[in-house]
């Protein structure tokens, strides 16, 4: 993009002094980031407008991909890598005395998102521009992103996280390209010329703003959208009638606003909830507004919606695309019914993240109704006309039809509205999808059996180990050249060297320079010095009673107290790290945070055990901590009670950054052991089959496991009795009964045994040095199966109906 660095260079203060006014001398570091960053959005500008271009005279299929997060992080450094000017920028800013990987650390992370569902469809939009896809982000504009995260007094503290406090150099704000969305009013029904024609009145109306953010392919030519919606008043205060009408006006904007205010709200109150849900349809509505102002360019017939556009909802959240299609194609193109209908099933597909019941959405019909009245009755429809179809189905079998029934009683549940609107539906990892037809969705998949299908998720190499790993992404070029940067499957040429001293040496070389690193920013931010020579042992991500955290943390409760007993016990040492942010109304997965952080606080003033032992909280975990984090573990906890975990995607980073897995037989981890097999991964536990079994029986006797196994039952006393640990009488009661009286909801105890053991053999396999770093080859060789290049590739062919 920069001939040379000196062009590079010579540009680059020319931009300081027209967009800051100032010399370099003056300049700090946020003032490089912001004119470096807005120098590359202008200039991936040019290629952003030729592949709308190209697309629009093509007619090209568009897919554009829903969803009510994208936690895409950090820009800067993966747009310089894609535009393959990573080097030139940082020798050039060298030369300029600035440091590029410090200047990377002032942009804010883009948390728009929460767990994996929202970096999933961050990969996903790097995958589509680095293949030419044509396939487009739609979501919101997020104010304020998940909350910051503050450790005090081992409690998690949420800060609001107003990630555009400094502004988004990114994003490019398009008022013209406004669409407006309405809420409430009431519905007038009218027969003109024997049709019938629907009406909303006395509705409210929001402006969506749309602010664009280019997602720069690999290579640099391709530039694909990310579109974020940003609820907007246009309303004047003279428009509002009454006296104080001023208030009335600022109370108005305030409400309208909040609508793209905050990610995730909390729901447990009704406003809450309604919010949530004005979000769902406000994302909706937008989003397909714009879509078919750009299909209208095309000057095609309706009929042709599905072939040109491909609308993909991720998860449930954006379900209601497909009541607000139809409503669009009935009331404003002016189809009927089973012609709106076709092209709507046609249309879009949905893929499930989740198996937890308890994120399985419902809403109420009374809310639905009053928000939505038009989309309500449109629904009622869609339930009529299907309830109808499936009583001549399955005549006498009223369970059956209560059981599918889009509204239940005075419920709307989404995944049945999706699974009934879509002509595809996935799952995330083959045991999952499994789990979908044989369980969760049993009788959808008995009725539309070829709707179902999987598509096993994937993470991007090129931020995953490219960026995040530059050291082992230069020693795989270096050893196969860099063909596997195109095609990652191509890292499976590492095989041949997984023996070779030389290449094991240059990788554990490589490790101990990224531990080396984490424990300095470990040092810079909690002021603990880490044994870098340590094993990192490491759990990473949403805390979650299912993720069992807890299970992590009472084992290192058992190490500790063995050290205690027996001070000269000969383990290799180890720091265990964890990362989570609890959901703010999960209280017990605050108590677990609680509980990470005493152990910590005590494993590492100890001085007798932390020489073998310690324990991090790291504060705040987010992509780009991700990113520092994952390159320097060993071992990677996927430790999920097996069927639970609807696929994971932390798995798949950690293999490619060549730590072994310590895990269940859950989600993904099924499928990386079928790669690599049981000698290169350290697997545990239940197996699914069994833990729905016990499901299916009621669970099973917790109170057998801690009866008659010691090294459960002295862990857990720990938590209500004063033993090693300096907790209080009954401190951890909850956390204690948490397990106890719930019989054991994830399986802790019953799993705890196994869990230990394969700790041990951790333990020991460490020891080998040379076995140690073949089975981190053979992980990282493997990886490649698991991109999200290759997900995307299937996506395209199999759903979508999309080439590049
Ligand atoms: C549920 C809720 C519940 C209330 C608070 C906000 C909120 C936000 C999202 C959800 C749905 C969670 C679904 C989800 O994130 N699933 C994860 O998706 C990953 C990508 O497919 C997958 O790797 C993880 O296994 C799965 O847990």
């Amino acid at each position: 993009m920069f001939s040379n660095k000196e062009a590079f260079k010579q540009l680059f203060q020319e931009n300081l002094v027209s967009k800051l006014g100032k010399p370099m001398k003056e300049a700090h570091k946020g003032d490089i980031y912001t004119v470096l960053s807005s120098m590359i959005r202008e200039y991936a500008g040019e290629n952003w407008a030729d592949t709308n271009q190209y697309f629009q005279s093509n007619q090209e299929k568009q897919v554009y991909y829903f969803s009510m997060e994208f936690l895409i992080g950090r820009l800067l450094g993966n747009n310089l890598l894609n535009l393959g000017a990573l080097e030139l920028v940082r020798e050039g800013l060298k030369e300029l005395g600035w440091d590029l990987e410090e200047i990377e650390e002032e942009e804010s992370d883009a948390g728009l998102g929460n767990g994996g569902l929202g970096r999933l469809a961050a990969c996903f939009l790097d995958s589509l521009a680095s293949q030419r896809y044509a396939g487009h982000g739609c979501g919101i504009r997020y104010r304020y992103g998940l909350f910051e995260q503050k450790i005090v007094e081992g409690n998690q503290v949420e800060l609001p996280d107003y990630w555009l406090r400094n502004g988004n150099e990114w994003e490019v704000r398009r008022p013209d390209k406004k669409v407006e969305v309405r809420f409430w009013g009431n519905v007038e029904i009218r027969e003109e010329e024997k049709e019938l024609v629907f009406e909303t009145h006395n509705y409210e109306t929001v402006t969506a703003i749309p602010y664009d953010v280019p997602v720069i392919g690999y290579g640099g030519e391709h530039v694909n959208t990310l579109r974020i919606w940003s609820a907007e008043s246009t309303m004047d205060y003279t428009q509002i009638s009454g006296t104080n009408n001023y208030y009335k006006f600022l109370d108005y904007n305030r409400s309208v606003e909040s609508i793209s205010e905050f990610l995730y709200p909390d729901d447990s109150q009704y406003e809450g909830k309604l919010l949530r849900l004005k979000q769902q349809y406000f994302l909706c509505s937008a989003g397909l507004q714009s879509i078919l102002r750009t299909f209208e360019k095309l000057e095609l017939n309706i009929d042709h919606l599905p072939e040109k556009v491909a609308i993909h909802i991720n998860d449930t959240h954006p379900t209601l695309v497909i009541p607000e299609l139809m409503r669009i194609l009935i009331d404003v193109v002016g189809l009927g019914w089973a012609q709106a209908w076709d092209i709507t099933s046609r249309t879009v597909s949905y893929t499930n993240h989740t198996t937890l019941s308890e994120a399985l959405e419902k809403w109420p019909i009374s809310m639905v109704k009053e928000l939505l009245p038009r989309i309500y009755m449109i629904i009622e429809e869609i339930n009529k006309q299907f309830c109808g179809m499936l009583m001549k189905k399955y005549p006498g079998q009223p369970e059956i039809v209560a059981q599918m029934s889009i509204i239940d009683g005075q419920q709307l549940k989404m995944a049945n509205l999706a699974i009934v609107g879509s002509y595809s539906v996935n799952g995330v990892a083959a045991l999952h999808t499994d789990i979908l037809k044989k369980r969760e969705m049993k009788p959808f998949y008995n009725l539309y059996p070829h709707r179902f299908n999987n598509k096993t998720n994937g993470i991007t190499h090129r931020r995953w180990m490219m960026h995040a790993n530059p050291m082992l992404a230069e020693l795989i070029s270096e050893t196969i050249s860099t063909g596997w940067m195109n095609d990652p499957q191509e890292m499976t040429g590492i095989l041949k060297y997984s023996e070779d001293r030389g290449f094991q040496d240059r990788i554990h070389t490589i490790k101990q320079h990224n531990k080396l690193k984490l424990t300095s920013y470990i040092h810079e931010k909690q002021g603990i010095v880490v044994d870098p020579y340590s094993i990192f042992d490491i759990q990473v991500k949403r805390l979650h009673g299912y993720k069992r955290q807890l299970m992590n943390v009472l084992h290192i409760m058992y190490l500790y107290t063995q050290l205690k007993q027996t001070p000269s016990m000969d383990i290799i040492p180890r720091t265990f790290i964890f990362g989570a942010k609890a959901a703010p109304s999960y209280s017990l997965a605050k108590r677990i945070i609680k509980l990470i952080n005493v152990v910590a606080d005590q494993v590492n003033r100890d001085r007798e055990v932390n020489q073998k032992l310690q324990v991090i909280f790291l504060e705040n975990y987010s992509v780009s901590i991700a990113e520092k984090i994952i390159p320097a573990a060993d071992v990677s906890e996927q430790i999920s009670t097996a069927s639970k975990e609807a696929s994971g995607t932390g798995n798949m980073k950690f293999m490619m950054n060549g730590a072994l897995t310590l895990g269940t037989m859950d989600g993904a981890n099924v499928e990386m052991h079928e790669m690599i097999g049981d000698d290169n991964m350290f697997l545990f536990g239940l197996r699914s089959e069994q833990v729905l079994d016990y499901y299916q029986h009621g669970g099973y006797a917790v109170k057998d496991v801690y009866d008659n196994d010691a090294r459960v039952s002295e862990v857990m006393d720990q938590l209500v009795t004063s033993g090693y640990f300096c907790i209080n009488e009954h401190e951890f009661g909850d956390i204690f009964d948490s397990i106890m009286s719930t019989n054991d909801e994830y399986f802790v105890l019953k799993d705890f045994a196994s869990y230990i053991e394969t700790h041990k053999k951790i333990d020991i396999s460490y020891r080998n040095s040379k076995e140690w770093q073949r089975k981190s080859i053979v992980n990282i060789a493997h990886s490649g199966k698991f991109t999200s290049d290759y997900t995307i590739r299937k996506y395209a062919s199999e759903i979508w109906g999309i080439r590049n």
